[in-house]
Protein backbone atom coordinates (compact mmCIF):
# COMPACT_ATOMS: atom_id res chain seq x y z
CA UNK A 1 0.00 0.00 0.00
CA UNK A 2 1.26 3.49 -1.02
CA UNK A 3 2.45 5.30 2.41
CA UNK A 4 0.23 8.48 1.11
CA UNK A 5 -2.56 6.29 1.10
CA UNK A 6 -5.81 7.14 3.09
CA UNK A 7 -6.69 4.53 5.47
CA UNK A 8 -10.52 5.03 6.58
CA UNK A 9 -9.71 2.99 9.56
CA UNK A 10 -7.24 5.42 11.25
CA UNK A 11 -9.44 8.33 10.67
CA UNK A 12 -11.20 8.33 14.11
CA UNK A 13 -10.41 9.23 17.71
CA UNK A 14 -8.25 6.68 19.40
CA UNK A 15 -10.93 5.84 22.12
CA UNK A 16 -13.39 5.00 19.20
CA UNK A 17 -11.07 1.64 18.37
CA UNK A 18 -12.72 0.90 21.79
CA UNK A 19 -16.06 0.94 21.84
CA UNK A 20 -17.01 -2.12 19.93
CA UNK A 21 -16.69 -4.05 23.26
CA UNK A 22 -18.68 -1.55 25.35
CA UNK A 23 -21.91 -0.79 23.80
CA UNK A 24 -24.21 -3.46 25.38
CA UNK A 25 -24.26 -7.07 24.38
CA UNK A 26 -27.47 -7.79 22.56
CA UNK A 27 -27.29 -4.34 20.31
CA UNK A 28 -27.91 -4.72 16.53
CA UNK A 29 -28.03 -0.69 15.57
CA UNK A 30 -26.71 2.52 16.40
CA UNK A 31 -28.64 6.20 15.31
CA UNK A 32 -26.74 9.18 15.55
CA UNK A 33 -27.68 12.60 13.87
CA UNK A 34 -25.96 15.79 13.20
CA UNK A 35 -27.09 19.41 14.19
CA UNK A 36 -25.74 22.77 14.94
CA UNK A 37 -27.51 23.12 18.54
CA UNK A 38 -28.92 26.49 19.78
CA UNK A 39 -27.45 29.08 21.85
CA UNK A 40 -29.82 31.43 23.37
CA UNK A 41 -28.61 35.32 22.34
CA UNK A 42 -26.71 33.38 19.21
CA UNK A 43 -27.16 35.88 16.22
CA UNK A 44 -26.79 33.45 13.33
CA UNK A 45 -30.10 31.41 14.04
CA UNK A 46 -30.24 29.45 10.38
CA UNK A 47 -27.17 27.58 8.70
CA UNK A 48 -26.25 26.40 5.28
CA UNK A 49 -25.81 22.81 4.59
CA UNK A 50 -23.07 22.25 2.29
CA UNK A 51 -19.73 20.03 2.40
CA UNK A 52 -20.81 16.26 2.66
CA UNK A 53 -21.44 15.49 -1.27
CA UNK A 54 -17.45 16.45 -0.78
CA UNK A 55 -16.73 13.65 2.69
CA UNK A 56 -18.90 10.75 0.84
CA UNK A 57 -16.86 11.16 -2.69
CA UNK A 58 -13.42 11.64 -0.77
CA UNK A 59 -13.62 9.45 1.91
CA UNK A 60 -16.29 6.97 2.49
CA UNK A 61 -17.44 5.80 -0.86
CA UNK A 62 -16.45 2.77 -2.67
CA UNK A 63 -13.96 -0.06 -1.11
CA UNK A 64 -12.65 1.74 1.72
CA UNK A 65 -11.39 -1.39 3.71
CA UNK A 66 -8.95 -3.49 2.79
CA UNK A 67 -6.72 -5.98 3.85
CA UNK A 68 -3.79 -4.23 3.91
CA UNK A 69 -5.97 -1.32 5.66
CA UNK A 70 -6.25 -3.54 8.25
CA UNK A 71 -2.99 -4.91 8.47
CA UNK A 72 -1.61 -0.98 8.95
CA UNK A 73 -4.46 -0.22 11.53
CA UNK A 74 -3.94 -3.45 14.01
CA UNK A 75 0.01 -2.28 13.47
CA UNK A 76 0.00 1.31 14.36
CA UNK A 77 -3.41 0.27 17.01
CA UNK A 78 -0.87 -2.23 18.90
CA UNK A 79 1.57 -0.04 19.44
CA UNK A 80 -0.53 3.18 19.88
CA UNK A 81 -2.60 1.33 23.12
CA UNK A 82 0.56 -1.19 23.83
CA UNK A 83 -2.33 -3.79 23.69
CA UNK A 84 -4.37 -5.49 21.53
CA UNK A 85 -8.32 -3.64 21.51
CA UNK A 86 -8.63 -3.47 18.14
CA UNK A 87 -11.32 -5.09 16.31
CA UNK A 88 -9.57 -6.84 13.43
CA UNK A 89 -12.19 -9.63 13.08
CA UNK A 90 -14.66 -7.16 12.70
CA UNK A 91 -13.53 -5.14 9.96
CA UNK A 92 -12.40 -8.78 8.04
CA UNK A 93 -15.95 -8.96 8.03
CA UNK A 94 -16.74 -5.97 5.58
CA UNK A 95 -13.98 -7.16 3.60
CA UNK A 96 -16.13 -10.65 3.19
CA UNK A 97 -19.15 -9.46 3.66
CA UNK A 98 -19.27 -6.59 1.32
CA UNK A 99 -16.11 -6.11 -0.57
CA UNK A 100 -14.90 -3.16 1.82
CA UNK A 101 -17.86 -1.38 1.57
CA UNK A 102 -19.25 0.40 4.51
CA UNK A 103 -23.14 -0.85 5.56
CA UNK A 104 -24.13 2.63 6.64
CA UNK A 105 -26.91 4.75 5.62
CA UNK A 106 -26.85 8.52 5.79
CA UNK A 107 -29.78 10.80 5.18
CA UNK A 108 -29.44 14.24 4.75
CA UNK A 109 -30.75 17.74 4.30
CA UNK A 110 -30.61 18.57 0.41
CA UNK A 111 -27.25 20.64 0.29
CA UNK A 112 -27.47 24.40 0.36
CA UNK A 113 -30.75 24.17 2.17
CA UNK A 114 -31.60 26.75 4.91
CA UNK A 115 -32.42 25.08 8.52
CA UNK A 116 -32.98 26.45 11.35
CA UNK A 117 -30.29 25.98 14.19
CA UNK A 118 -31.15 22.90 16.44
CA UNK A 119 -32.66 20.99 13.53
CA UNK A 120 -31.61 17.54 12.63
CA UNK A 121 -28.81 17.99 9.10
CA UNK A 122 -28.45 14.50 8.63
CA UNK A 123 -28.74 11.03 10.07
CA UNK A 124 -26.43 7.91 10.29
CA UNK A 125 -27.08 4.01 10.89
CA UNK A 126 -25.46 0.73 10.32
CA UNK A 127 -27.86 -1.29 7.77
CA UNK A 128 -26.63 -4.80 8.86
CA UNK A 129 -26.22 -5.45 12.89
CA UNK A 130 -23.09 -7.04 12.75
CA UNK A 131 -21.84 -3.68 12.15
CA UNK A 132 -23.25 -1.53 15.12
CA UNK A 133 -20.33 -0.49 15.97
CA UNK A 134 -19.75 1.69 12.79
CA UNK A 135 -22.23 4.69 12.97
CA UNK A 136 -20.33 6.16 15.54
CA UNK A 137 -16.81 5.16 14.60
CA UNK A 138 -17.22 7.64 11.13
CA UNK A 139 -18.14 10.64 13.52
CA UNK A 140 -14.98 11.86 14.08
CA UNK A 141 -14.88 12.53 10.29
CA UNK A 142 -18.39 13.56 9.82
CA UNK A 143 -18.26 16.24 12.57
CA UNK A 144 -15.87 18.01 10.23
CA UNK A 145 -19.10 18.64 8.44
CA UNK A 146 -19.20 21.91 10.58
CA UNK A 147 -16.12 23.67 8.82
CA UNK A 148 -18.24 24.01 5.12
CA UNK A 149 -21.73 24.71 6.71
CA UNK A 150 -20.33 27.15 9.17
CA UNK A 151 -18.15 28.98 6.39
CA UNK A 152 -21.15 28.89 4.19
CA UNK A 153 -23.11 30.09 7.02
CA UNK A 154 -21.00 33.02 7.83
CA UNK A 155 -20.73 33.75 3.98
CA UNK A 156 -24.16 33.77 3.55
CA UNK A 157 -24.63 36.58 6.75
CA UNK A 158 -22.51 38.96 5.22
CA UNK A 159 -24.48 38.60 1.86
CA UNK A 160 -27.81 39.59 3.94
CA UNK A 161 -26.42 42.25 5.30
CA UNK A 162 -24.32 43.33 1.87
CA UNK A 163 -27.93 43.08 0.24
CA UNK A 164 -29.50 44.99 2.84
CA UNK A 165 -27.43 48.13 2.43
CA UNK A 166 -26.79 47.39 -1.31
CA UNK A 167 -31.00 47.31 -1.44
CA UNK A 168 -31.01 50.63 0.41
CA UNK A 169 -28.81 52.50 -1.26
CA UNK A 170 -29.11 51.56 -4.71
CA UNK A 171 -32.58 50.69 -5.15
CA UNK A 172 -31.20 47.24 -6.47
CA UNK A 173 -29.72 43.83 -5.82
CA UNK A 174 -26.98 44.04 -9.19
CA UNK A 175 -24.08 42.91 -8.43
CA UNK A 176 -24.80 41.22 -5.08
CA UNK A 177 -22.76 38.14 -5.86
CA UNK A 178 -19.30 40.57 -6.41
CA UNK A 179 -19.49 42.08 -3.13
CA UNK A 180 -17.41 39.92 -1.27
CA UNK A 181 -14.75 38.63 -2.63
CA UNK A 182 -12.73 35.54 -0.70
CA UNK A 183 -8.90 36.73 0.17
CA UNK A 184 -8.80 33.32 2.59
CA UNK A 185 -6.40 31.20 1.02
CA UNK A 186 -3.41 31.96 2.68
CA UNK A 187 -5.22 32.44 6.24
CA UNK A 188 -5.77 28.97 6.59
CA UNK A 189 -4.26 25.82 7.84
CA UNK A 190 -4.52 23.71 5.12
CA UNK A 191 -4.96 23.58 1.14
CA UNK A 192 -8.25 21.20 2.08
CA UNK A 193 -9.55 23.95 4.35
CA UNK A 194 -8.83 26.56 1.70
CA UNK A 195 -10.79 24.18 -1.24
CA UNK A 196 -13.77 23.32 1.18
CA UNK A 197 -13.63 26.80 3.00
CA UNK A 198 -13.27 28.23 -0.29
CA UNK A 199 -16.08 26.27 -2.17
CA UNK A 200 -18.61 27.23 0.91
CA UNK A 201 -18.05 30.59 0.05
CA UNK A 202 -18.71 30.06 -3.63
CA UNK A 203 -22.30 28.98 -2.37
CA UNK A 204 -23.22 32.60 -1.89
CA UNK A 205 -21.00 34.18 -3.89
CA UNK A 206 -18.96 34.44 -7.30
CA UNK A 207 -15.99 36.39 -6.09
CA UNK A 208 -12.84 34.47 -5.20
CA UNK A 209 -9.17 34.39 -5.06
CA UNK A 210 -8.93 31.09 -3.19
CA UNK A 211 -8.14 28.36 -6.18
CA UNK A 212 -8.51 25.64 -4.20
CA UNK A 213 -12.52 26.19 -3.82
CA UNK A 214 -12.81 26.70 -7.52
CA UNK A 215 -11.75 23.33 -8.19
CA UNK A 216 -13.75 21.76 -6.05
CA UNK A 217 -16.30 23.12 -6.89
CA UNK A 218 -15.57 21.60 -10.37
CA UNK A 219 -14.27 18.24 -9.19
CA UNK A 220 -17.08 17.79 -6.45
CA UNK A 221 -20.29 19.73 -7.27
CA UNK A 222 -20.01 19.45 -10.96
CA UNK A 223 -19.64 23.46 -11.65
CA UNK A 224 -16.62 24.00 -14.81
CA UNK A 225 -16.47 28.12 -13.36
CA UNK A 226 -17.77 28.78 -9.97
CA UNK A 227 -16.00 32.21 -9.15
CA UNK A 228 -14.18 35.09 -10.78
CA UNK A 229 -10.91 37.23 -10.25
CA UNK A 230 -9.79 40.31 -12.23
CA UNK A 231 -6.11 41.08 -12.22
CA UNK A 232 -5.08 43.14 -9.12
CA UNK A 233 -1.41 44.36 -7.83
CA UNK A 234 0.06 43.29 -4.42
CA UNK A 235 2.41 45.22 -1.92
CA UNK A 236 5.18 43.72 -3.96
CA UNK A 237 4.57 45.19 -7.46
CA UNK A 238 4.14 48.37 -6.07
CA UNK A 239 7.01 49.09 -3.26
CA UNK A 240 9.26 46.85 -5.68
CA UNK A 241 9.53 50.02 -8.18
CA UNK A 242 11.20 51.70 -5.16
CA UNK A 243 9.38 54.06 -2.94
CA UNK A 244 9.26 57.72 -5.38
CA UNK A 245 8.10 55.42 -7.85
CA UNK A 246 4.92 54.60 -7.11
CA UNK A 247 3.31 56.73 -9.99
CA UNK A 248 5.19 54.83 -12.26
CA UNK A 249 3.91 51.42 -10.57
CA UNK A 250 0.39 52.33 -10.89
CA UNK A 251 1.08 53.27 -14.55
CA UNK A 252 2.37 49.68 -14.94
CA UNK A 253 -0.93 48.29 -14.25
CA UNK A 254 -2.79 50.96 -16.71
CA UNK A 255 -0.56 50.08 -19.40
CA UNK A 256 -0.85 46.24 -19.20
CA UNK A 257 -4.14 46.03 -18.05
CA UNK A 258 -6.02 48.34 -20.87
CA UNK A 259 -9.39 46.85 -20.51
CA UNK A 260 -11.15 45.18 -18.12
CA UNK A 261 -11.39 46.07 -14.21
CA UNK A 262 -7.82 46.14 -12.44
CA UNK A 263 -7.80 46.43 -8.15
CA UNK A 264 -4.56 48.61 -7.21
CA UNK A 265 -3.36 48.42 -3.56
CA UNK A 266 -2.73 51.72 -3.03
CA UNK A 267 -1.72 52.42 0.65
CA UNK A 268 2.13 51.52 0.55
CA UNK A 269 3.21 54.88 1.23
CA UNK A 270 0.09 57.19 2.00
CA UNK A 271 -3.51 56.18 0.63
CA UNK A 272 -4.99 59.68 0.44
CA UNK A 273 -1.60 61.28 -0.94
CA UNK A 274 -2.20 58.08 -3.49
CA UNK A 275 -5.84 58.94 -3.85
CA UNK A 276 -5.31 62.97 -4.24
CA UNK A 277 -1.80 63.04 -5.93
CA UNK A 278 -1.64 60.48 -8.42
CA UNK A 279 -4.72 58.63 -9.46
CA UNK A 280 -6.97 61.90 -8.60
CA UNK A 281 -4.41 64.31 -10.23
CA UNK A 282 -0.75 62.83 -12.09
CA UNK A 283 -2.69 59.79 -13.36
CA UNK A 284 -6.01 61.54 -13.98
CA UNK A 285 -6.06 61.58 -17.39
CA UNK A 286 -4.98 57.86 -17.80
CA UNK A 287 -8.01 56.75 -15.55
CA UNK A 288 -10.68 58.75 -16.99
CA UNK A 289 -9.93 57.33 -20.36
CA UNK A 290 -10.52 53.82 -19.48
CA UNK A 291 -13.84 52.94 -20.66
CA UNK A 292 -16.58 52.22 -18.22
CA UNK A 293 -16.73 47.74 -17.97
CA UNK A 294 -12.47 48.87 -17.44
CA UNK A 295 -13.02 50.42 -13.89
CA UNK A 296 -9.94 51.39 -11.60
CA UNK A 297 -10.75 49.76 -8.20
CA UNK A 298 -8.33 51.44 -5.69
CA UNK A 299 -7.57 49.11 -2.23
CA UNK A 300 -6.93 50.68 0.86
CA UNK A 301 -5.51 48.20 3.18
CA UNK A 302 -4.67 49.60 6.84
CA UNK A 303 -5.88 52.43 8.91
CA UNK A 304 -9.31 52.08 10.91
CA UNK A 305 -11.85 50.51 7.99
CA UNK A 306 -14.61 52.84 8.48
CA UNK A 307 -12.71 56.29 8.59
CA UNK A 308 -9.99 55.36 5.82
CA UNK A 309 -13.13 53.98 3.18
CA UNK A 310 -15.08 57.21 4.01
CA UNK A 311 -12.00 59.31 3.88
CA UNK A 312 -11.01 57.80 0.44
CA UNK A 313 -14.54 58.16 -0.47
CA UNK A 314 -14.23 62.02 -0.04
CA UNK A 315 -11.25 62.36 -1.88
CA UNK A 316 -11.93 60.49 -4.95
CA UNK A 317 -15.01 63.02 -5.38
CA UNK A 318 -13.27 65.83 -4.71
CA UNK A 319 -11.55 64.60 -7.56
CA UNK A 320 -13.77 62.23 -10.23
CA UNK A 321 -16.80 64.12 -8.83
CA UNK A 322 -19.94 62.09 -8.15
CA UNK A 323 -23.91 61.70 -8.86
CA UNK A 324 -27.11 60.71 -7.43
CA UNK A 325 -28.30 57.68 -8.37
CA UNK A 326 -32.09 56.77 -8.72
CA UNK A 327 -32.71 56.46 -5.03
CA UNK A 328 -31.00 59.74 -4.07
CA UNK A 329 -27.56 57.96 -2.82
CA UNK A 330 -23.52 59.00 -4.47
CA UNK A 331 -21.98 56.97 -6.83
CA UNK A 332 -18.66 57.80 -7.83
CA UNK A 333 -17.84 58.02 -11.83
CA UNK A 334 -19.05 54.03 -13.03
CA UNK A 335 -14.78 53.50 -13.79
CA UNK A 336 -13.78 54.01 -9.97
CA UNK A 337 -14.56 52.17 -7.10
CA UNK A 338 -13.16 51.29 -3.47
CA UNK A 339 -12.33 47.56 -2.23
CA UNK A 340 -11.42 47.10 1.45
CA UNK A 341 -10.18 43.91 2.29
CA UNK A 342 -8.55 44.48 5.39
CA UNK A 343 -9.93 44.48 8.70
CA UNK A 344 -13.07 42.81 7.47
CA UNK A 345 -15.38 40.89 9.17
CA UNK A 346 -19.28 40.58 9.92
CA UNK A 347 -18.95 43.45 12.75
CA UNK A 348 -17.00 46.02 10.48
CA UNK A 349 -18.87 45.43 7.08
CA UNK A 350 -22.05 46.17 8.88
CA UNK A 351 -20.27 49.49 10.35
CA UNK A 352 -18.66 50.77 6.94
CA UNK A 353 -21.60 50.16 5.38
CA UNK A 354 -24.14 51.99 7.55
CA UNK A 355 -21.50 54.86 7.43
CA UNK A 356 -21.57 55.51 4.48
CA UNK A 357 -25.22 55.49 4.20
CA UNK A 358 -25.26 58.14 6.97
CA UNK A 359 -23.47 59.84 4.67
CA UNK A 360 -25.18 59.77 1.66
CA UNK A 361 -22.76 57.13 -0.14
CA UNK A 362 -24.68 54.15 -2.17
CA UNK A 363 -22.50 50.44 -1.85
CA UNK A 364 -22.33 50.38 -5.06
CA UNK A 365 -18.86 52.25 -4.68
CA UNK A 366 -17.15 49.30 -2.42
CA UNK A 367 -16.06 46.00 -2.85
CA UNK A 368 -15.11 43.98 0.43
CA UNK A 369 -12.05 41.47 0.74
CA UNK A 370 -12.68 38.84 3.45
CA UNK A 371 -9.47 36.39 4.21
CA UNK A 372 -9.43 34.90 8.08
CA UNK A 373 -13.21 35.91 9.54
CA UNK A 374 -13.87 34.04 6.41
CA UNK A 375 -12.53 30.89 5.92
CA UNK A 376 -10.09 30.51 9.73
CA UNK A 377 -11.73 32.62 12.38
CA UNK A 378 -14.29 30.31 12.89
CA UNK A 379 -14.62 26.97 15.00
CA UNK A 380 -17.15 23.91 15.76
CA UNK A 381 -18.89 25.76 18.26
CA UNK A 382 -19.85 29.31 16.08
CA UNK A 383 -22.51 26.76 15.50
CA UNK A 384 -22.15 24.45 18.04
CA UNK A 385 -21.83 21.68 16.01
CA UNK A 386 -22.71 18.29 17.52
CA UNK A 387 -23.21 14.48 16.41
CA UNK A 388 -24.96 12.31 19.17
CA UNK A 389 -26.62 9.04 19.31
CA UNK A 390 -30.92 8.95 19.69
CA UNK A 391 -32.20 5.10 18.63
CA UNK A 392 -30.66 1.83 19.37
CA UNK A 393 -32.46 -1.74 18.00
CA UNK A 394 -31.11 -4.56 19.46
CA UNK A 395 -30.52 -7.69 17.26
CA UNK A 396 -34.12 -9.03 17.90
CA UNK A 397 -35.51 -5.76 16.29
CA UNK A 398 -36.81 -3.91 19.29
CA UNK A 399 -35.97 -0.37 19.09
CA UNK A 400 -35.26 2.21 22.29
CA UNK A 401 -35.01 6.62 21.87
CA UNK A 402 -31.93 7.33 23.61
CA UNK A 403 -30.54 10.62 24.58
CA UNK A 404 -28.40 12.88 27.00
CA UNK A 405 -29.66 15.41 29.56
CA UNK A 406 -26.92 16.26 31.40
CA UNK A 407 -28.34 18.54 34.24
CA UNK A 408 -24.94 20.69 34.62
CA UNK A 409 -26.08 21.95 31.06
CA UNK A 410 -29.71 21.81 29.44
CA UNK A 411 -28.04 23.29 26.28
CA UNK A 412 -26.45 20.16 25.31
CA UNK A 413 -29.66 18.08 26.12
CA UNK A 414 -29.69 15.76 22.99
CA UNK A 415 -32.66 14.66 20.71
CA UNK A 416 -34.57 11.32 20.93
CA UNK A 417 -35.41 8.52 18.86
CA UNK A 418 -35.37 8.26 15.18
CA UNK A 419 -35.79 11.60 13.67
CA UNK A 420 -37.23 13.22 10.34
CA UNK A 421 -37.30 16.59 9.28
CA UNK A 422 -40.55 18.64 7.66
CA UNK A 423 -42.08 21.73 7.26
CA UNK A 424 -45.10 22.43 9.27
CA UNK A 425 -48.60 23.24 8.51
CA UNK A 426 -47.09 27.49 9.33
CA UNK A 427 -44.37 26.80 6.69
CA UNK A 428 -41.23 26.47 9.58
CA UNK A 429 -39.16 24.13 9.54
CA UNK A 430 -38.87 21.48 12.55
CA UNK A 431 -37.41 18.07 13.64
CA UNK A 432 -39.68 15.48 14.73
CA UNK A 433 -38.49 12.97 17.34
CA UNK A 434 -39.38 9.87 18.47
CA UNK A 435 -40.24 8.10 14.45
CA UNK A 436 -42.97 9.83 14.82
CA UNK A 437 -42.62 11.72 11.32
CA UNK A 438 -44.57 10.68 8.34
CA UNK A 439 -41.85 9.40 5.62
CA UNK A 440 -44.06 11.32 2.73
CA UNK A 441 -43.10 14.66 4.49
CA UNK A 442 -39.24 14.15 5.40
CA UNK A 443 -36.60 16.57 3.80
CA UNK A 444 -34.21 14.11 4.70
CA UNK A 445 -32.83 12.33 1.24
CA UNK A 446 -30.60 9.24 1.84
CA UNK A 447 -27.52 10.44 0.09
CA UNK A 448 -25.11 7.37 0.98
CA UNK A 449 -26.05 3.56 0.94
CA UNK A 450 -23.81 0.57 1.45
CA UNK A 451 -20.90 2.14 0.71
CA UNK A 452 -22.48 4.28 -2.39
CA UNK A 453 -23.25 7.76 -2.67
CA UNK A 454 -26.71 7.45 -4.11
CA UNK A 455 -27.84 11.49 -4.63
CA UNK A 456 -26.06 14.26 -6.14
CA UNK A 457 -26.48 17.78 -6.12
CA UNK A 458 -24.40 20.40 -8.20
CA UNK A 459 -23.28 24.04 -7.38
CA UNK A 460 -25.68 25.07 -9.48
CA UNK A 461 -29.01 23.60 -7.49
CA UNK A 462 -26.98 24.51 -3.99
CA UNK A 463 -26.79 27.87 -4.77
CA UNK A 464 -30.72 28.25 -5.96
CA UNK A 465 -31.54 26.28 -2.86
CA UNK A 466 -29.11 29.10 -0.73
CA UNK A 467 -30.64 32.35 -2.15
CA UNK A 468 -31.89 35.25 -0.12
CA UNK A 469 -35.16 35.74 0.35
CA UNK A 470 -36.69 39.29 0.56
CA UNK A 471 -37.28 38.78 4.43
CA UNK A 472 -33.41 37.72 4.71
CA UNK A 473 -32.74 41.17 4.49
CA UNK A 474 -31.81 42.98 7.73
CA UNK A 475 -33.87 45.31 9.22
CA UNK A 476 -32.33 49.18 9.09
CA UNK A 477 -32.82 51.55 11.35
CA UNK A 478 -34.27 53.97 8.87
CA UNK A 479 -34.74 57.30 10.67
CA UNK A 480 -31.82 59.17 11.67
CA UNK A 481 -29.74 57.66 9.06
CA UNK A 482 -32.08 59.09 6.31
CA UNK A 483 -32.17 62.21 7.79
CA UNK A 484 -28.47 62.47 7.27
CA UNK A 485 -28.65 61.13 4.22
CA UNK A 486 -31.66 63.33 2.90
CA UNK A 487 -29.25 66.07 4.37
CA UNK A 488 -26.28 65.02 2.32
CA UNK A 489 -28.71 64.80 -1.27
CA UNK A 490 -29.09 68.45 -0.53
CA UNK A 491 -25.10 69.32 0.31
CA UNK A 492 -24.89 67.59 -3.46
CA UNK A 493 -27.52 69.10 -5.25
CA UNK A 494 -26.35 72.59 -4.26
CA UNK A 495 -22.70 71.46 -4.99
CA UNK A 496 -23.65 70.96 -8.15
CA UNK A 497 -25.37 74.61 -8.80
CA UNK A 498 -22.45 76.69 -8.27
N1 LIG B 1 -6.56 39.65 -3.85
C1 LIG B 1 -10.08 41.90 -6.62
C2 LIG B 1 -9.31 40.71 -7.04
C3 LIG B 1 -8.49 40.17 -5.94
C4 LIG B 1 -6.04 39.27 -2.64
C5 LIG B 1 -5.85 37.92 -2.42
C6 LIG B 1 -4.99 38.39 -0.26
C7 LIG B 1 -7.81 41.21 -5.14
C8 LIG B 1 -6.87 40.91 -4.18
C9 LIG B 1 -8.20 42.57 -5.31
O1 LIG B 1 -9.22 42.91 -6.13
O2 LIG B 1 -7.58 43.49 -4.76
C10 LIG B 1 -5.32 37.49 -1.24
C11 LIG B 1 -5.18 39.75 -0.46
C12 LIG B 1 -5.71 40.17 -1.66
Amino acid sequence: MAAQDFNFLLATDSYKITHYKQYPPDVGKIYSYFECRTKKGDRFNEVVFFGLQYLLKKYLSGPVVTEEKIQQAKQIYQLHFKQSVFDEQGWRKILEKYDGRLPVRIKAVPEGKIIPRGNVLFTVENTDPDFFWLTNYIETMLVQMWYPITVATMSREFKKILATYLKATSGSLEGLEYKLHDFGYRGVSSQESAALGGAAHLVNFCSTDTVAGLLMAQQYYNCPMAGFSIPAAEHSTIISWGRNREKEAFERLLDHFPTGPISVVSDSYDIFKACKQIWGDKLKERVLERSDDSTLVIRPDSGDPVETVTEVLKILEDCFGSSLNPVGYKVLPPFIRIIQGDGIDIHSIEEILKKLKEEGWSAENVFFGCGSALLQKINRDTLNCAFKCSYVEKTDGTGMDVYKQPVTDPSKGSKRGRLSLRRNSDGFIETVEKGNGKPEEDMLVTVFENGNVVQEYSLEEIRKNARLWEEDLVLLQHNEDDLNAKEHQKQHIMNGMH
